[in-house]
């Protein structure tokens, strides 16, 4: 099974990722964890570039090495895990790049986006992807004592367009299930079980 958290920064995607690797493991069922951009040797250096590079990086170059590091992951890591039969589950993948590179920087159109995210994710396309969804003021509250990366200095229109994105998105694909993040942490993770026992019996 393969599947991906989505949601702005700070709506506790890695807190909800940590809890469902903990049921896995509970149920005796191989799990792996990555986040993107990262998990290999290539894309956690390309990931250093992308966050901690200058804030002169061209859009459509942030677009392309999130990218890069995708085809990276994919290649090397989950393919063959999910060959193997792990469940594998991905903090973003490629509807980040809709929201943050389409929706967000406006670095290409939606349908060019959406070519280059199945070229680097090799076609393969998660079984369950749950949007956290929460409101900036909660995420900033969540995150306000953080230091800021590249990517988290852009100002707050630039947020407001990923999270608008995040919403379309959820609302034309059906794999996507919106999950209200304001919940409590055992709220979301039971609402997230359910879904996956729901998936796992179909
Ligand atoms: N990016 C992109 O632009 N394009 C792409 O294609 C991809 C990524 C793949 C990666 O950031 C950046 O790259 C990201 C998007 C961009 N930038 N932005 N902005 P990252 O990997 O460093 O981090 P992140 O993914 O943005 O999120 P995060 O900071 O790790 O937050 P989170 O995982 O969503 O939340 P958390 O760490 O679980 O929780 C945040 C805090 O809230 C923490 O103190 C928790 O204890 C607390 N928390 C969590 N849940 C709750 C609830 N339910 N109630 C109260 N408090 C809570």
């Amino acid at each position: 099974m393969f599947i991906t958290f989505e949601g702005i920064d700070g709506s506790g995607k890695t807190t909800q990722i940590r809890l469902l690797k903990e049921y896995f493991e509970k149920q005796k069922t191989d799990c792996s964890v990555f986040r993107e951009p990262g998990g290999t040797d290539i894309s956690e250096q390309i990931r250093t570039l992308l966050l901690h590079g200058g804030d002169e990086m061209d859009p459509v170059t942030e677009m392309l090495l999130f990218s890069a590091a995708r085809s990276q992951l994919i290649a090397e890591k989950v393919n063959p895990l999910l060959e193997k039969g792990t469940v594998v589950i991905l903090d973003r993948f490629y509807d980040s790049t809709v929201a943050y590179q389409g929706y967000g920087r406006e670095s290409a159109t939606i349908g060019v986006i959406n070519q280059l995210n199945s070229i680097a994710s090799h076609k393969t396309v998660p079984d369950l992807t749950f949007y956290l969804k929460i409101s900036a003021d909660t995420a900033r509250k969540r995150t306000e004592e953080n230091e800021k990366d590249r990517m988290e200095r852009a100002g707050d229109s630039f947020f407001a367009k990923v999270a608008a994105g995040f919403d379309k998105l959820a609302s034309e694909e059906s794999r996507i299930q919106t999950i209200n993040a304001e919940q409590s942490v055992e709220l979301i993770h039971a609402d997230i079980l359910k879904a996956v026992q729901a998936f796992s019996r179909s």
